[in-house]
């Protein structure tokens, strides 16, 4: 009993682990689809986290405008995105505040998995945001926690 429970308690460590390093690895050079980083590295869309128009944008515009997504998206206003609140029901299911085009990448299912840090099936809000702080740090590449047009533009970052 007691070695089984130990193998138990070290298997759940080995999994924390993993989760905590996969969602901290900003080395991984897929952090999101090829279509995803398109759609969002628009400037139609760094206008819209860009709350203050001076065409910066920081991470604490960043947290603020993925907190209104995540509540757009938490239809049930528990405390996770499911799938069915994830996927878009129709092509009429555009988010007020992202383009069509951004809309329908962040709905797909492979973005929900990527961002599902515990791969548990639920998005919560601490994984979302922690999802777009690593997309903020590989996009602010002169590390002074502000991203210019030039580094929200920049190919090659987020994904191959
Ligand atoms: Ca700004
Ligand atoms: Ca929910
Ligand atoms: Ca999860």
């Amino acid at each position: 009993m007691k070695v089984t429970a130990k193998k138990v308690i070290l298997f759940a460590a080995t999994l924390l682990s993993t989760a905590v390093f996969s969602a901290n690895t900003l080395a991984d050079p897929m952090l999101s689809t090829g279509g995803y980083a398109r759609q969002l590295q628009k400037m139609e869309m760094m206008k819209m986290l860009d709350a203050d128009g001076n065409h910066m944008v920081t991470m604490a515009e960043s947290d603020s405008y993925y907190n209104s997504i995540f509540d757009a998206l938490n239809k049930d206003s528990d405390d996770s995105l499911e799938a069915k609140e994830w996927a878009a029901p129709t092509k009429k299911s555009k988010l007020d505040l992202a383009t069509g085009g951004y809309t329908n990448e962040l709905r797909s299912m492979k973005m929900m998995g990527m961002m599902d840090a515990d791969g548990d099936h639920k998005v919560t809000r601490d994984e979302f945001l922690n999802y777009h702080r690593a997309v903020f740090a590989k996009l602010d590449t002169s590390s002074d926690q502000e991203i210019s047009a030039t580094e929200w533009s920049m190919k090659g970052l987020l994904s191959k």
